[in-house]
């Protein structure tokens, strides 16, 4: 077994069955060793897509995904789509190649410090030296990456760990025998070298992982927060991704929050968690309902730039945060009960201390449902605007008459994902994808990448704006190779909108933000995609059940027009 074999052994016992590519003889060994094992390698076109593929398998399974890389541009391509895990606190196990050990710092090809590099964006980060560390460092990295607040971590292989010995020896030219004292000196150096390195190989054999507990809030913390929403007469539950790190006990989340009974508001991986319709999620007017509200409950949902700095929540009212971050508890805002650990367990404790009762405000859930339904009455009204175009609105709207159930929803752009997130429902958590709080452009096609291999019998969808399917567009070539019908749609306003937005509203020129009304379908079809266009929304029904139906890659170019559905929205 050389090096690339115990990696293999690592990923097999920790029942990883993809592993996310772009190649490079950094890394061969690895690739080989892993099929070799019945570990599917899906190479990409990019290794950001690598990446934010492991990602999206993190995140749909509570499982570490995993991607390798080769060294050098083959790191640094990976650092936006890293960070965006580090931001979403999603597990990912990143493998770097790297330069031979006894080359590195002078001026081996691809050589840097990747140490330096990864280090500010991982959670944990190690550069194994001999080939009995292997094993331990992967395996370390495995836990690390899920324990308290998840995280990517990355662990680097160089070249000569990963080879069979008597290849490293050849290389090093330890074989040979030198003919100066000099050479001969070199020589000798590099064969303890060798021996060094390999010395004890397989003294480490992988082994399946220990099960990981989630961090238990602390008990009286639970019924202190159990206590204060009793007395409260208008409450509001906001539920995040965090609420969602261990996918199993999601159903518990959910009968937690019934038995709470207050308004709850989804966000993140918990969209879904109460199915498609249920009387006490709420959707819309999120900031008019915390203005209301005199009890907030954030669970696994930090105070930042969404909730405007813990500012959307009044100072009279009590904040009960559970959060697994110390850090993010405390965020802008300190909580009147403050419970650091895991969120379903602080929802599910939560709710074991109250009595169930279906009274219990009543009035306000009917309050913030009437003006939930208002919202959706006006949304249907702007789906039917004529814009010149296919309505975004509109648009979103049969696509949501079209997703077969089960259905993985994958969002990439600007407003166009913002409409979609308003007018798609998930009918169940771990169903719709997208950045988080990073708000990266370009995850579409690795999320809906790792989403199918996570649900191969599901359909994976992904919402594109035209802007965004641009980064992309290659891994088209990726969804013929490995045969993943994903069906993507993208609404070609021919702008960043959402940055054009603003743009010319505050700054009066649109510079910068104008696209041509490219026919994305072409390209798709280029590499072998299903390429369909649709300029009239008559058309598009039709259109997008043949997409569902096709079996194959599909990019569904629809023209779209200009709505104000957006209009005043803006981030920082
Ligand atoms: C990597 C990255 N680059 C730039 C941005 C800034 N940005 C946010 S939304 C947006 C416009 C997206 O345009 P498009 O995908 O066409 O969607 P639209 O708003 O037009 O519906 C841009 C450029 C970003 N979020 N991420
Ligand atoms: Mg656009």
């Amino acid at each position: 077994m050389n090096g690339g074999d115990l990696v293999a052994e690592v990923l097999r016992a920790q029942r990883v069955s993809t592993l996310f590519t772009l190649c490079g003889g950094h890394i061969s060994p690895v690739l080989v060793g892993a099929k070799a094992r019945g570990i599917r390698v899906v190479d990409t076109r990019h290794e950001a897509t690598a990446v934010f593929a492991a990602d999206a398998v993190a995140r749909l399974t509570g499982r570490p995904g995993v991607a390798a890389v080769t060294a050098g541009p083959g790191l640094t391509n990976t650092i936006t789509a890293v960070k965006n895990a580090q931001l979403a606190q999603s597990p990912v196990v990143l493998i770097g190649g790297a330069a031979p050990t006894v080359l590195q710092g002078r001026g081996a090809l691809q050589d840097i410090d990747q140490m330096a590099l990864l280090r500010p964006h991982v959670k944990w980060a190690r550069g194994v030296r001999r080939v009995r560390d292997i094993v331990p460092a992967l395996e370390h990295a495995f836990r690390v990456s899920q324990q308290d607040v998840p995280g990517p971590v990355f662990v680097e292989l160089p070249i000569d760990l990963l080879y069979d010995e008597s290849v490293v020896r050849e290389w090093y030219g330890a074989a040979r025998t030198g003919r100066s004292p000099r050479e001969r000196a070199i020589q000798a150096y590099l064969k303890l070298r060798v021996r060094r390195q390999f010395r004890g190989a397989g003294a480490h054999r992988a082994t399946p992982p220990a099960a990981l507990e989630p961090p238990e809030p602390d008990a009286a913390r639970l019924r202190e927060a159990a206590q204060r929403l009793l007395t409260a007469r208008r409450p509001v539950v906001l539920v995040g991704s965090q609420a969602l790190v261990i996918p199993e006990i999601a159903g518990s989340v959910r009968a937690a929050l019934e038995r709470i009974g207050a308004p709850v508001y989804l966000s993140g991986m918990a969209r879904g968690l109460l199915g498609a319709d249920h009387p006490l999620q709420a959707r819309h007017r999120r900031r008019d309902a915390l203005r209301g509200a005199d009890c907030v409950l954030l669970a696994g949902v930090p105070a930042d730039f969404r909730l405007d700095y813990g500012n959307h929540i009044r100072r009279t009212s009590c904040l009960i945060s559970a959060n697994r971050s110390r850090i993010e508890l405390r965020k802008n805002r300190r909580p009147d009960v403050g419970i650091l650990g895991d969120a379903t367990l602080a929802v599910t404790g939560i709710a074991d201390a109250l009595s169930a009762d279906p009274y219990r405000w009543a009035h306000w859930r009917a309050q913030i449902r009437e003006r939930d339904a208002a919202r959706d009455a006006e949304i249907a009204a702007q789906a039917a605007e004529l814009t010149g175009g296919v309505n975004p609105v509109g648009l979103c709207s049969e696509i949501a008459a079209a997703l077969p159930a089960g259905a993985v929803v994958v969002g990439d752009g600007g407003d166009i994902v913002a409409t979609a997130s308003y007018v798609l429902r998930p009918d169940s958590p771990l169903h719709w994808l997208d950045p988080g709080v990073f708000g990266t452009l370009g995850v579409g096609a690795g999320f809906a990448l790792g989403a199918a291999m996570v649900y191969p019998d599901a359909q994976v969808w992904i919402v594109f704006g035209d802007g965004a399917v641009g980064y992309s567009l290659s891994e088209f070539d990726t969804f013929v190779r490995h045969e993943v019908p994903v069906v993507a749609v993208v609404g070609n306003d021919a702008s960043w909108s959402q940055i054009a937005r603003a743009q010319i509203e505050l700054l009066g020129d649109d510079v910068g933000t104008v696209l041509a009304p490219t026919r994305y379908d072409r390209v798709a079809a280029g590499f072998g995609a299903l390429g369909l266009h649709v300029d009239d929304v008559e058309e598009l029904p039709a259109v997008l059940a043949h997409s569902r139906d096709s079996g194959q890659p599909v990019l569904v170019d629809v023209r779209t027009g200009r709505s104000d559905f957006r209009k005043g929205s803006i981030s920082m």
